[in-house]
């Protein structure tokens, strides 16, 4: 049964009812029917050229309700590249008016918590015990686009355990509030400093929503070890990005696409933990610095506003 209905006069009735499409509606209402009109014209379309069956409908409607319950729609929009596509995006936007230099960025994902205390210069950030985890120090300087050291910058970090959970939102409930999180204050120099565990990559809940579309997929939920920032200072445009951890051997098969040529910096083995406050003199040490870029036009054009997780430290 192949029937084309989408090009009717009823079906397109119902799509500018539906979305109440009058081009009447004040300012945000006008865009809401805009987006949905599109978006519920391009479904419709869909059902019909690929003659999509009413037991498949209901199966993704049904599959709605389970991703909001089991809350992982960001998390789902990550596995699908759309989060990446918004970087696509923005890197386009930046070349296009010839922005180019900064430390490039790549997708905040759904694990950060705001909230984190900030320190001056230093944090150590490795609250709980992880005997699995060997030590990290992850340091490195801000500069602009003139190379001028950017002195009162705020580096916030975030990063999984040794069993790919992220604190705040560890299955386990085994984590303390703001473990493997931290926030810095550049010193004059621009230099910031963390020190911590080593992470391992994080794979997606196994019996939760995003698992099981990647499952029909036959695509895996998994990520390579990485390390996510905010790096923010005055007058400046705020910086989300990520590095992963080199030899990791999931770096160019990231289920969320987040990584890039640039954010792979070397790991080096070093000795002088012990006098650094680390459980081991050896440990290893990555320098990662970044390149903050210019506001355009006087704004922060790459400031994402979105919900974010928020606790008390
Ligand atoms: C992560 O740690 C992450 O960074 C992303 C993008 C998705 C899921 C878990
Ligand atoms: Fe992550």
């Amino acid at each position: 049964m192949s029937v084309k209905v989408f090009d009717t006069k009823e079906v397109q009735d119902i799509l500018k009812a539906a979305s109440n499409f009058d081009g009447k509606g004040a300012n945000g209402t006008a865009r809401i029917q805009q987006i949905l009109h599109r978006l519920l014209g391009d479904l419709f379309k869909t059902i019909d050229d690929l003659d999509i069956t009413p037991d498949e409908v209901w199966a993704g409607v049904n599959y709605l309700n389970k991703l909001g319950q089991d809350g992982e729609a960001a998390l789902l929009a990550a596995g699908v590249g759309l989060e990446k596509y918004l970087d696509i995006r923005m890197d386009a936007a930046d070349k296009a008016i010839g922005l180019d230099g900064g430390t490039p960025r790549t997708i905040e994902g759904p694990l950060y918590v705001a909230g984190a205390p900030v320190r001056d210069g230093v944090s150590k950030i490795d609250i709980d015990v992880d005997e699995e985890a060997g030590p990290l120090v992850i340091h490195g300087t801000v500069t602009d686009l003139d190379d001028k050291p950017v002195a009162g910058a705020v580096v916030e970090c975030w990063h999984a355990n040794s069993k790919g959970f992220y604190s705040h939102f560890d299955p386990t409930g085994a984590q303390t509030e703001f473990n493997l999180r931290g926030a810095v204050k550049t010193d004059a120099d621009g230099k910031y400093e963390f020190r911590t565990l080593m992470p391992v990559g994080y794979g997606c809940p196994p019996q939760g929503a995003t698992q099981q579309l990647l499952n029909a997929l036959d695509r895996h939920g998994n990520r390579p070890a990485h390390v996510h920032f905010f790096v923010a200072a005055d007058n400046l445009r705020k910086l989300t990005t990520q590095f992963n951890i080199e030899g990791d051997p999931l770096i160019w098969d990231d289920f969320a696409y987040a990584t890039r040529e640039e954010l792979i910096p070397p790991v080096v083995e070093k000795t002088g933990g012990a006098a650094l406050g680390l459980k081991q003199d050896t440990y290893k040490d990555i320098e990662f610095n970044f390149t903050l870029t210019s506001l355009v036009k006087g704004k922060d054009n790459q400031l994402v506003c979105r919900q974010r997780a928020s606790a008390t430290a």
